[in-house]
């Protein structure tokens, strides 16, 4: 009976190890930002609902205060005009309006060269999420699509 008892126990610990690894997975995307104004991915395709882990590297030598750079993934139906109009006059908080915290699925700090920030979101509903650069001038070129699949 006991040791019955034990081979269960040991059968129920690995299931919940097992389910436990399953759910810890994350998505991981990887994206550099560059000195010649561009990031190095501008499409990536996630879960909806998973966890993504979304590392932004600034691979450039440019000083931040001339090419610093960002990800900020905007919330779906915000506007990314008026969003990245407003997000240039932020000097003081390093060109993210303080109005928009709540309306982002997730964004970095403003990084400068050889900086590196890893974020970590959950992916929302199906559809199509823009991403962006909020240094004034670059969402223009830096800006791109994420995708969520059901
Ligand atoms: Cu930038």
């Amino acid at each position: 009976m006991k040791k019955w008892t034990a081979v269960a126990m040991v059968l129920a610990m690995a299931i919940v190890t097992t389910l436990a690894a399953g759910s810890l997975k994350a998505a991981e995307v990887a994206i550099q930002g560059t000195d010649q104004m561009t990031y190095d991915t501008t499409a990536f395709t996630v879960k909806a609902g998973e966890t993504v882990k979304l590392t932004l590297t600034h691979a450039g030598t440019l000083p931040k205060a001339v090419m610093g750079h960002n990800v900020v993934i905007l919330a779906a139906g915000e506007d990314v005009e008026a969003f990245s109009a407003e997000a240039a006059q932020a000097f003081s908080t390093e060109y993210f309006p303080a109005s928009y915290e709540e309306k982002v699925i997730v964004r970095t700090q403003l990084l400068g060269p050889g900086e590196s920030e890893t974020v970590e979101f959950t992916a929302p509903a199906a559809g199509t999420y823009t991403f962006l650069c909020t240094f004034p001038g670059h969402n223009l070129n830096m800006r791109g699509v994420m995708t969520v699949e059901s």
